[in-house]
C-alpha cells in the first residue's frame, strides 16, 4: 500500500518510523512519503493561512497551497491503473472512524492523507478534490485537537496492521473488540498472564482450570459486563440473534432485557408514549 501525507508539520510524523508501522515500511509492505505543504508555498515567509471570509476567530488554511501539493502528489503517485486514491481528510465534523472503515481503507492501494492545522482548509480544496476522487472526512471521536497529524497517526496504524502480512501469528486480529463478528460487537475482558500471583492479587481461578468450556464462558460474561458498564450503546445496538441463552441470562442480570423491537434496553427503561 502506499501513503501520501500532506502537512505543515512533517516531523510530527516521525512516529511512523517506529514499530510496527516502521517494521511495515522497512519490509515493503507499505510506502508512506511525507511532503512539507510549504514546499507548495511561493511567499517569502511560505504563508499557508489567512483570515476567514465572514470573520471570526482563528485562521484558515489557503487553497492554492493545498490544490498544487495535491496535484503534484497525485501526479507522482502509482501508475494509473493500480487504482484511484482515497483521500482522507482528518476533521471533528467529519464521519466517525471506525474499525469497518480501516477494513475499506486498508483495501486500497493508495491513500493520500490531508492533516490540517488552524480553522481547517478553505472548503474549495475539498469539494474540488471530491469532483475526481473519493474523499472521506473522518473524525476519530469527539474532541477537538491543534490539526488533524495525531489522527493520521492513529488511523494509518489502525490500517497497516491489516495489511496482509504486518501481524505476526501472536498479535493475530481475529479477537479485536471491533473486529466484525469477533465477540458480536462487545468489548474484549481482562487478560492475566504470569505469575499466578501478584501483590496478593490471584489469577481468576476459572483461567488456570483447564475446563475450556468454563473459560470461553466465563470470558464472554466479563466480555458482556465491561461492555454494559462502558458501552452501554454497544449493547443497545447489538443484534440478539448473535447471542446466546447464557449471554441473554448474563445481561438480564445487568439490567438490560430485549425490548419489542428486538434490541436491548435497561429493563426498568420507562414505556414510550
Ligand atoms: C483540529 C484541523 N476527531 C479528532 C480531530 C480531528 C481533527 C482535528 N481535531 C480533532 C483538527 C484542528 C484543525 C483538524
Amino acid at each position: 500500500m502506499r501513503i501520501d501525507v500532506v502537512t505543515i508539520f512533517p516531523e510530527y510524523l516521525e512516529p511512523l518510523n517506529v514499530s510496527l508501522v516502521g517494521k511495515a515500511r522497512a519490509r515493503g509492505q507499505l510506502d508512506v512519503r511525507l511532503h512539507d505543504l510549504r514546499d507548495w508555498t511561493h511567499d517569502r515567509h511560505r504563508t499557508v493561512d489567512d483570515t476567514p471570509y465572514g470573520g471570526g476567530p482563528g485562521m484558515v488554511m489557503k487553497p492554492e497551497p493545498w490544490g498544487e501539493a495535491l496535484d503534484a502528489v497525485l501526479a507522482a503517485g502509482p501508475s494509473a491503473g493500480d487504482g484511484a486514491p482515497v483521500l482522507v481528510v482528518p476533521t471533528p465534523s467529519g464521519r466517525p472512524f471506525t474499525q469497518e472503515l480501516a477494513v475499506e481503507l486498508a483495501a486500497r492501494p493508495w491513500l493520500i492523507f490531508t492533516p490540517a492545522r488552524y480553522e481547517g482548509i478553505d472548503r474549495r480544496v475539498i469539494d474540488d478534490y471530491a469532483e475526481r476522487l473519493d474523499v472521506r472526512e473522518v473524525s476519530i471521536g469527539d474532541y477537538v485537537l491543534a490539526g488533524g497529524e495525531a489522527p493520521v497517526l492513529v488511523m494509518v496504524e489502525a490500517v497497516a496492521r491489516l495489511l496482509p502480512g504486518v501481524l505476526g501469528n501472536a498479535e493475530s486480529h481475529r479477537d479485536d473488540s471491533f473486529a466484525p463478528g469477533a465477540m458480536a460487537g462487545l468489548l474484549e475482558g481482562p487478560v492475566y498472564t504470569k505469575p499466578p500471583e501478584w501483590r496478593g492479587r490471584a489469577v481468576p481461578e476459572v483461567l488456570i482450570s483447564g475446563h475450556h468450556g468454563r473459560i470461553g464462558r466465563w470470558r464472554r460474561d466479563e466480555a458482556l459486563r465491561r461492555t454494559s458498564t462502558h458501552r452501554p450503546d454497544l449493547v443497545e445496538r447489538c443484534d440478539p440473534a448473535a447471542l446466546d441463552k447464557r449471554d441473554l441470562a448474563t445481561l438480564a442480570e445487568l439490567g438490560w432485557e430485549p425490548g419489542p423491537d428486538g434490541r436491548f434496553g435497561r429493563a426498568s427503561r420507562p414505556v414510550e408514549e
